[in-house]
């Protein structure tokens, strides 16, 4: 444990013992001793073991030389272990909000009990913080942008938002002199639903000569957005860009870059393991090369393909690499045939403007065909969901007849009839099963009552299963990446019950969804649950957002077998009446 550490440890125990309503001078010696830490040029690890030393700093006493004792001996400090247990660990983060002080938090906390971010935000919504003592609308409105920047900063990023910076990065780097390729390596270029920063590679002969690396550079550092630069060397620069993503930047030699693909593609888990294979057969792998071990002589950098041929593997698409089994199906030569974004014939959720999505039927029909689809569905919203205009029997009996008009009408893509009906809070859909009967396509969701306990939602989603009109579950788990987790229910008994009643679950595209997880999609695999990739469009322009949906079904090691929308027309459309 470094000083940084320990006096984070400090600064959180004098900010809990605030928010406790301790006594101020209590509060103060835990601050001055996190500074006097982070102020000392030898590490208090050092020193432990000399507790003379260590009252010698001013800001140390007695108590607080116990205290350090105990965080090195037990791993923590009573007081901030005590504290977290009546506060919960979600406190601290909240700890971390532009504005929110101890003081606010203790207000916060005192009122409604409520100790975590989601909490703070949902209060703030309801107009509840503005009426507490000493805040009002402004506070509130602060309170919430400084959420909403904490969230965009706090680490992570959304796929398609990591993708985009990428590939202005990639662009503005290709116009430099001498330049010849620039790719994202890291979680981006593994389709990792979330990305912490981008790792983007370069080569060219520029690459090779200290003046023209110079000019690179120099050109890099004039991307529009560049906010600061973290670190710069001669190879190196990492920057941070405007929307809080940090850009790791690095030039390579073409001999090389291979080598270096390989390794900053990652993951690290998945290198550490390649490494060792390479080891055992007497090489050595690093960025730079697959080389001997005894005279160092590169044997493979040039690009990935001879590495992994001559670790004697078949190649493994980056999406694989986590180890979680790749390499040995690489050596054994089993790995799966993954599924292509082209094998996809059909997206089958969509919303029109009879709810809440932004364009007709013929719209989103033609967009579909223009993407060279063989079928699509509409499936707008019942009547639960009354914000999103929802569609009674009655309107969702009309709203069949204009979809089979429009597909009457339209050439060369087959318009099916659906409906993401709202699976109800006990169970029950939300339209007669009646009218369900004449739709082609049933998708139930969970929209409401996100709550209800583990046992509860369960039963809820077993019931929806087990309507025999029902198709597939819409977004089987709720989450919301980086915003709302999943709500609470046991996986294994719904993906048993949808195996048996042949309900294929959604893997619904959306960046902030991708729900169901590449971890979740193979264990559907794993129970032989069949998967349906769609966009849930609610404008034309989304259904692009289908390769992010097949990116998570590589990750999950699917094939065209394991995806019930590669099949034909005919064959789809009875797997999604009859079970495949
Ligand atoms: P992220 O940025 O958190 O979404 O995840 P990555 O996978 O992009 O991780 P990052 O940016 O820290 O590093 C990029 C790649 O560099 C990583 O996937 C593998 C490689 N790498 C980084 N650190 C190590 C390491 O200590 N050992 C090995 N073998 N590889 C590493
Ligand atoms: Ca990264
Ligand atoms: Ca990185
Ligand atoms: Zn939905």
């Amino acid at each position: 444990m470094d000083n940084k550490a320990i006096a984070g440890i400090l600064y959180e125990t004098a900010d809990l013992l605030e928010i406790d309503g301790q006594d101020s001078f209590r509060v103060r010696s835990y601050r001055n001793a996190a500074e006097a830490i982070e102020a000392l040029p030898q590490q208090v690890a050092d020193l432990i073991q000399e507790p003379k030393k260590l009252l010698e700093v001013k800001g140390i006493g007695k108590g607080m030389l116990a205290n350090l004792q105990m965080l090195f001996k037990d791993g923590s400090i009573e007081a901030h272990a005590e504290l977290l247990k009546k506060y919960r660990p979600s406190m601290l983060e909240l700890l971390k909000i532009q504005g929110l002080g101890p003081k606010t938090i203790a207000l916060i906390w005192s009122a409604y009990q409520v100790s975590d971010l989601e909490g703070v935000e949902k209060l703030a919504r309801e107009g509840k913080i503005r009426t507490l003592p000493r805040m009002g609308e402004k506070h509130e409105q602060k309170l919430l942008k400084a959420i909403e920047d904490y969230r965009r900063i706090a680490g992570r990023f959304l796929l398609d938002t990591a993708e985009e910076l990428a590939e202005k990065v990639v662009e503005h780097l290709l116009a430099a002199p001498g330049v010849e390729k620039v790719t994202p390596a890291g979680s981006l270029r593994r389709g990792r639903e979330t990305v912490g920063d981008l790792d983007i590679l370069v080569t060219g002969k520029a690459c090779t000569e200290a003046v023209p690396r110079q000019t690179i550079i120099e050109h890099l550092l004039r991307f529009p957005g560049l906010m600061d630069i973290i670190a710069q060397g001669e190879n190196k620069v990492s920057f941070r860009h405007r929307n809080g993503m940090q850009v790791d930047v690095r030039l390579l030699p073409p001999e090389s870059f291979g080598a270096a693909m390989q390794y900053f593609t990652g993951s690290k888990a998945h290198n550490v393991a390649l490494r060792q294979r390479a080891l055992k057969m007497g090489f050595t792998l690093n960025e730079y090369s697959l080389a001997k071990v005894d005279d160092e002589k590169p044997v493979a950098r040039k690009t990935e393909e001879e590495i992994y041929a001559k670790l004697k593997l078949d190649f493994i698409p980056p999406e694989l690499r986590e180890n979680l089994g790749e390499i040995e199906a690489a050596a054994a030569h089993t790995l799966p045939v993954l599924l292509e974004l082209s094998d996809i014939r059909g997206d089958v959720h969509m919303h029109t403007v009879e709810t809440d999505g932004r364009n007709t039927i013929e719209e989103m029909a033609e967009a579909a065909r223009e993407r060279g689809y063989e079928y699509m569905a509409i499936t707008d919203h019942s009547k639960n969901l009354a914000f999103a205009n929802g569609l009674t029997d009655e309107r969702a009996l009309a709203h069949i007849e204009r979809i089979r008009a429009v597909e009457k009408k339209m050439k060369g893509i087959r318009i099916f009839a659906g409906i993401e009906v709202d699976i109800l809070g006990d169970g029950s859909l939300d339209l007669s099963d009646s009218v369900l009967e004449q739709m082609d396509i049933v998708i139930a969701s969970v929209h409401s009552h996100f709550n209800q306990d583990r046992a509860t939602m369960t039963d809820r989603l077993l019931k929806a299963i087990a309507n025999p009109n029902t198709s597939l579950i819409g977004h089987p788990t709720g989450r919301l990446l980086l915003r709302r987790d999943a709500y609470q229910f046991d996986l294994d008994a719904v993906l048993k019950a949808a195996a048996k009643h042949k309900v294929a679950m959604e893997l619904n595209s959306y960046p902030d969804r991708l729900d169901l997880s590449d971890v979740h999609l193979r264990l559907a695999k794993h129970h032989g649950v069949k998967i349906v990739i769609n966009t849930d469009s609610h404008h034309t322009s989304h259904m692009e957002k289908l390769r992010y949906g097949v990116t998570q079904a590589r990750r999950a090691w699917l094939t065209k077998e394991d995806v019930l929308n590669t099949l034909p027309t005919q064959k789809f459309a009875r797997a999604m009446k009859h079970g495949w």
